[in-house]
């Protein structure tokens, strides 16, 4: 095991060339999921996984596999991987990083002629993102059989096709069933977008759990009315509403230090003229804790809150939770075994909660799962100014490397 290496260059090269598609103007990426740019992403990927020997399958919600064989074929495979879909003003790295990490894995191995005992599942998820398609975590959720397939397929955006008429369009509706079959681990690297790493001088990160998340959908509905001659008084302005339940939000989240996280992302304001009082808002809110109870009873003060905005100003208020992701522990001994390879690789790492949703939360429910996480700059992402430097990246694939090896070498 002391030979393992891995090509860092090789690798940030794979995330630059990948980065090219879709690229912005700011130097970001735009590849929305099941779009034809993220249809170009995965083509690419394929190519690659198929030009380093692995054998490519894509499943009922076009999740991609691709297998390195073992010794032992009759094994359950360890899989590691991450999402190439992004946000639609997104960074190079959020799940690219985790799915090039992977490929630069099996590079890795075939260069070394190493053969494990498992197989090596490289996996590139589904619409991670959720944000053409709520919820997050599409692809990985329905593998572990949190979505129903017919469910997923029906998933329409905000104004046009559905998740299955788009995975048709791009050639990736494919033919392998949904889930169902046996994983022995999971492993996935991801850049930590947030602060704490590059705080406290950690290459490294060794995710122990993942905060839970709940998504809304929030519609407040007042009179539509001429700005004019309207009265202040007799108002049923609903953008006035739903500024105070952004307020709520807020506060809500502060309400809960130091972890508690609450963010309006989406605002629909109708009808959308500067002259007419508006009618009904339709907004989304997102609250995210790593302890459950604090996250329901966040749910409860966000209920409230809007039944008190609501009825103080006469208009109706309806709150929908449209997701909800518990707080996720993972596997002592995959988390133990991303640690030995951070002792193994020798760079300085500590333990982390993820603030961010990942596959590895659904992976977790059906096989044991780990992260390793990297810095990213200033702690940004979600924002075409994510940026990693090539070191970290390297450091973070190695420490992959070992841990996803150790589990491919254990035969029981
Ligand atoms: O929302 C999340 O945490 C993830 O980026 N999908
Ligand atoms: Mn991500
Ligand atoms: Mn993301």
């Amino acid at each position: 095991m002391d030979n393992l290496r891995i090509d860092g260059d090789r690798l940030w090269q794979s995330l630059m060339d990948l980065a090219q598609i879709g690229a912005t103007a700011k130097g970001g990426v735009c590849r929305l999921a099941l779009t034809d740019v993220d249809r170009e992403g995965r083509d690419l990927f394929v190519r690659w996984a198929e030009e380093a020997g692995c054998t490519v399958k894509v499943d009922a919600v076009g999740n991609i596999f691709a297998r390195r064989p073992g010794r032992n074929p009759d094994l359950a495979p360890v899989m590691v991987g991450s999402h190439l879909d992004s946000q639609p003003t997104g960074g190079k790295f959020d799940g690219a990083y985790g799915v090039l990490a992977a490929l630069e894995i099996v590079r890795s191995l075939n260069d070394l002629g190493f053969e494990t005992e498992r197989p090596v599942e490289i996996v590139a998820w589904t619409n991670e993102e959720g944000s053409r398609f709520p919820p997050a975590m599409m692809g990985s959720g329905a593998f572990a059989g949190e979505f129903r397939l017919e469910k997923v397929l029906a998933t329409k955006t905000v104004d046009g096709p559905t998740v299955g008429e788009e995975l048709k369009r791009i050639g990736y509706a494919g033919p392998e069933p949904l889930g169902g079959r046996p994983v022995y681990a999971y492993f996935e690297a991801h850049i930590e977008q947030g602060p704490i790493l590059e705080a406290e001088e950690r290459p490294v990160g060794v995710v122990e759990a993942i905060q839970g998340i709940r998504w809304y959908d929030v519609t407040i509905t007042g009179m539509e009315a001429h700005a004019g001659p309207t009265p202040m008084e007799v108002r049923k302005d609903a953008l006035l509403a739903a500024a105070k339940m952004v307020e709520a939000v807020n506060a809500t989240a502060l309400a809960h230090p130091p972890h508690g996280r609450g963010t309006v992302g989406e605002f629909r304001i109708m009808p959308g003229s500067r002259n007419v009082i508006p009618g009904s808002v339709e907004m989304s809110i997102d609250i995210r804790h790593p302890d459950a109870d604090a996250l329901a009873a966040m749910d409860g003060e966000l209920r409230s809150a809007l039944e008190r905005i609501c009825d103080a100003a006469g208009i109706d208020g309806r709150i929908e939770q449209i997701w909800y992701s518990p707080p996720t522990p993972f596997d002592a001994g995959c988390v133990a075994a991303v640690r030995r390879a951070a002792e193994r690789v020798g760079e300085p790492f500590m333990p982390i909660t993820s603030g961010a949703g990942h596959d590895a939360k659904y992976m977790a429910q059906v096989c044991p799962a780990a992260m390793v996480f990297i810095p990213c700059k200033d702690g940004i992402s979600h924002n075409e100014i994510e940026d990693a430097t090539p070191e970290d990246v390297a450091t973070g694939c190695a420490v992959l490397l070992h841990a996803v090896v150790e589990k491919a070498l254990e035969t029981t």
